[in-house]
């Protein structure tokens, strides 16, 4: 039987955080075995806010060391970057010609990253979620694992394959999200009503995944929480609720029995007990990170093997394309 496929991208707009990992990087190397798993650093993406090209080309390296340092293996995921598969920007266009500007106008992300980027609101921006569409259904993708926070975006990928599909014939897979239950959407720790995000100004509202121990304790101990003073997993505590969330998923341990454990004890010994879970969870991820920064070479042949693997998955479903909506070939 043929695998089902997973289709899964993360930005270069920075380092990645706890974040990153928890909702979404963690699960996709416990994927590969099952899945045909195509894992892509979606540079295209993070070019919707201000870059320096520097930093750009350095990131799309660190995710990618990251990538493998988190367990994405390239002999059997397919891992590439965006921007070497230009299917990518060629698909988008065609979906924008069926995405309706009301769709756009409703998307959250965009609402709030307008928000945050007054002085450079580019179209870029509001077309996001349609090249994130592209991204997924080229590859004829049955599962997207991400965090909570990209659901409605999928969910226009969704449409915009039914669309397609009414208007033209089968043509594409119509997307699932793979969305976990616990850890889906890990909040920042400076304000646990927002989510954490790379890309934050106060860089002790995250943990990022190269952060040394010491920064780890900081930030931790720096966490905003609450004056009840009883670790508890509630909705009126959401400071503390988050940083349960972190232990349980980094320790493995159930909600219940990290409350059990510091029940009686005062947030300052969870706070610094959480800390020392985070990094030792992060250790031999760091070791690997660090291997493959230092290989330059081995990172090229990577990301050129992978994108020629992608470039033919991708040119498949994009030559249907051209040809069901009328465009001769040459
Ligand atoms: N706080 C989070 N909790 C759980 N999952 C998260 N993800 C991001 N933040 C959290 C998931 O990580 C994957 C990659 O995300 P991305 O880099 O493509 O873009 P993003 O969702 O916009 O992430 P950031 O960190 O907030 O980046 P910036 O600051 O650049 O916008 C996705 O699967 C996402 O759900």
């Amino acid at each position: 039987m043929e695998k089902k496929i997973v289709f899964s991208g993360v930005q270069p707009s920075g380092a990645l955080t706890i974040g990153n990992y928890i909702g979404a990087l963690r699960n996709f190397g416990e994927l590969q075995d099952e899945f045909d798993c195509n894992y892509c650093i979606v540079d295209m993406h993070a070019i919707t806010v201000p870059q320096v090209p520097k930093n750009l080309r350095k990131n799309t390296l660190d995710v990618l060391s990251m990538y493998m340092a988190c367990g994405i293996d390239p002999e059997k995921s397919t891992l590439f970057v965006q921007s070497h598969v230009p299917a990518h920007a060629e698909l988008s266009w065609v979906l924008n010609t069926i995405t309706y500007m009301g769709q756009l106008n409703r998307m959250t992300q965009f609402k709030e990253k307008s928000k945050k980027s007054d002085e450079n609101l580019n179209a870029g921006l509001f077309t996001y979620p349609v090249l994130m569409a592209a991204d997924i259904l080229l590859y004829q993708t049955d599962f997207v694992p991400v965090g909570e926070d990209q659901k409605q975006h999928l969910e226009l990928a969704r449409d915009l394959a039914e669309r397609f599909n009414n208007k033209y014939s089968d043509t594409f897979v119509v997307p699932e999200p793979l969305i976990k239950e616990f850890g889906a959407r890990i909040m920042s720790l400076q304000d646990p009503t927002s989510k954490m995000s790379k890309s934050d100004s106060d860089e002790n509202a995250f943990i990022l995944l190269q952060d040394n121990k010491d920064k780890i304790s900081k930030k931790i101990k720096r966490a905003v929480t609450d004056s009840v003073g009883i670790v508890n997993y509630s909705d009126d505590q959401p400071g503390i609720k988050n940083l349960i969330n972190i232990y349980s998923v980094l320790s493995g341990k159930e909600i219940n029995d990290i409350v059990d454990m510091y029940s009686g004890k005062g947030y300052g010994v969870f706070k610094s007990e959480l800390a020392e879970v985070v990094v030792e969870a992060l250790d031999p991820i760091q070791t690997k990170y660090r291997e493959y920064l230092d290989s330059k070479d081995y990172l090229e042949k990577i990301y050129t093997e992978g994108a020629q693997k992608a470039e033919a998955k991708a040119r498949k479903t994009l030559r249907k394309v051209y040809k069901k909506i009328g465009f001769i070939s040459r």
